[in-house]
């Protein structure tokens, strides 16, 4: 039955894929993909999972599909950095049933370690990638992405930005088809990637992109628009929709199956348009091949690789400017009232500790006041980078720090790795018994599922101690010996996990009495300040302002003031 549904990118590519019949889906969380799988793991036909990592959720889907099953991986665009081993692959054997995998990419590091632009991706792999401008563009192409997974005998990539990931639109929506499983039968040449099938496999996949790239040039997703023949500009994504805005006359050559490049068609509209122009969001994709295929093209300065595009700045990048748009300092982004990695990080501030950290809330134990952690390179890095910091700068001052979610990610190798190669040290573990960055999704050390059900509960003492740490302690995070267990694990001359568990304030919103604040004997020092808690402040008169709406009674600020101004209620 038709409908018409208010979805956004995500949930409108969600829609489509389980209209097409979809049967499986992996993911591990990530902004702005999260949503795909959750939209995904309400419906009962689909087996939906949060995967413990990427790479193991490419695998499983893979997995699905050459079991036979319609299949979807997503994750946001580093996500498949960490799938880019089975990624790569999967283009020489092919699959099963339909496999999709989506990438949702984020320009302008809306919540994200990098910029990175997976359009390169598709070049790299040699894998067919479409993108949508829009969510009813997202729903569209999930279903077109199957069909031609199916046809190519390839998986095909779907990319997304932010804009349209987040953006809402009314979609209409249709059935679910359901599809018959594709036979499995054992096949070695074509799943067996030994070098002697896989070269096989190569020259084959090439053949495959010949092929791909006729299917593109016919495709109705690479649409021309001749209007206007003064101005003629090649848009894909997001970009699209900011350049029809500025420019509703000019004619348009609009990418949507973006790889392999529909040369021809390319060809055709630039003999079609007087001046051409590439407009897209990131790196010269686009542009780098219009130029390699001979044709005079002006794009923009490389200034506007870094960020969003805006229909404003594709106005600027038409007549020529250099970018001068600094990032927003706005809202610096703050730990909740409340929160448990406050304690840690407030403790660990007052040792001097070098710290290595890693992605999650805590990452922002980086910032002023409490700049207590000091390196975030990828997720589980902080493990590896506090064995090397911990042999060179000396174990006793250096110390790791790790959330729950992204300990399970890819922090467990690190621990085995450290502990393989005598590493000593010690390595905190924030176990607020959720995801929290992305939006509170379980992981396998909560327990529960992707649907939300109770399943084997992941015990992280047990897996550290299986790892080959000497010592494996576990420790409420605002308990008041806190700094002092810090302390005396780093002093070890062993290698140490320390679990600091507390649930997050988005899953326990239980709450404390505020403490006591005298304000008579408050002498505005700012200690109080440096816990960097939203529930403690200076107001505009100077004074120190304790907020009992905001406040959760956790006490961290109780334990930073030096002049007894401020109490535990009894
Ligand atoms: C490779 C990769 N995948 C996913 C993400 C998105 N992401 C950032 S932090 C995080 C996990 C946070 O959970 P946890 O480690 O438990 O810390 P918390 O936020 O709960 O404090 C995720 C999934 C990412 N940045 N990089």
């Amino acid at each position: 039955m038709k409908k018409i549904e208010l979805l956004s990118g995500d949930e409108a590519l969600a829609r489509g894929a389980y209209e097409a019949g979809l049967k499986f889906a992996a993911s591990y969380p990530g902004t702005p993909a999260t949503e795909i799988l959750e939209y995904l793991a309400k419906f009962d036909e689909i087996d939906a999972q949060w995967s413990v990592n990427e790479k193991v959720a490419y695998e499983v889907a893979l997995g699905a599909s050459i079991a036979g099953v319609r299949s979807i991986y997503s994750s946001k665009h580093v996500g498949i950095n960490v799938a880019g081993d089975p990624l790569m692959t999967s283009a020489y054997t092919g699959v099963g049933g339909g496999f999709v995998a989506v990438t949702a990419d984020d320009p302008q590091l809306q919540s994200s370690q990098n910029e990175q632009d997976n359009r390169l991706i598709a070049k790299f792999s040699k894998l067919p990638m479409l993108e949508p401008s829009s969510p009813a563009e997202a729903y569209k192409m999930a279903k077109e992405a199957f069909d031609l997974s199916e046809k190519f005998d390839t998986p095909v990539i779907i990319r997304l930005t932010t804009r349209v990931a987040h953006t809402k639109e009314n979609v209409e929506t249709g059935d679910r088809t359901e599809i018959e499983n594709k036979p499995f039968t054992p096949n070695a040449q074509k799943y067996v990637m030994v070098p002697g099938h896989a070269y096989k496999k190569h020259i084959a996949l090439e053949a495959k992109l010949a092929e791909l790239q006729k299917s593109a040039q016919q495709s109705e997703l690479n649409t021309m628009q001749i209007n206007d023949k003064s101005l003629g500009i090649i848009a894909d994504g997001a970009a699209y929709l900011y350049a029809k805005e500025v420019f509703p006359d000019a004619s348009f050559l609009k990418l949507g199956f973006v790889y392999p490049f529909p040369d021809e068609t390319i060809k055709k509209f630039a003999k079609e348009v007087k001046e051409l122009y590439v407009i897209e969001e990131q790196e010269p994709f686009i542009e780098e091949h219009v130029r390699q295929l001979g044709i005079d093209v002006k794009a923009k300065d490389i200034s506007y690789r870094i960020g969003e595009l805006s229909p404003a700045l594709v106005k600027e990048i038409v007549e020529g400017k250099i970018k001068t748009e600094k990032p927003s300092t706005a809202r610096k982004p703050v730990l909740c009232p409340g929160c448990s990695h406050r304690s840690v990080f407030y403790a660990l501030k007052k040792l001097k500790a070098v710290v290595a950290g890693d992605i999650g809330c805590y990452t922002l134990g980086a910032l002023k006041p409490l700049e207590a952690l000091h390196t975030t390179v990828c997720m589980g890095a902080s493990v590896t980078i506090m064995e090397s910091l911990s042999k060179n700068l000396g174990h006793d001052k250096v110390v790791g720090v790790i959330g729950d979610s992204t300990f399970v990610h890819s922090g467990i190798t690190g621990l085995v790795n450290a502990a393989y190669n005598q590493a000593k040290g010690l390595l905190i573990i924030l176990d607020n018994s959720n995801t929290a960055m992305t939006g509170s999704q379980p992981n396998p050390a909560t327990g529960v599922n992707a649907k939300g059900k109770p399943t084997k509960k992941l015990i992280l003492k047990e897996i550290c101690k299986a790892a080959g740490a000497d010592i494996v302690e576990t420790m409420d995070a605002f308990d008041k010996n806190l700094q002092n267990k810090i302390k005396e694990l780093m002093s070890k001359d062993a290698l140490c996990v320390l679990i600091a568990r507390f649930p997050c304030r988005m899953i326990d919103r239980s709450r404390q009495s505020p403490p006591v604040f005298n304000k008579d004997k408050c002498i505005v020092c700012g200690a109080c300040l440096q816990v960097d808690c939203p529930a403690i402040y200076k107001n505009a008169d100077g004074k120190i302002t304790l907020d009992a709406f905001l406040c959760v009674g956790c006490n961290v600020c109780v334990s930073a003031c030096k002049v007894d101004a401020l109490h535990r209620a009894q």
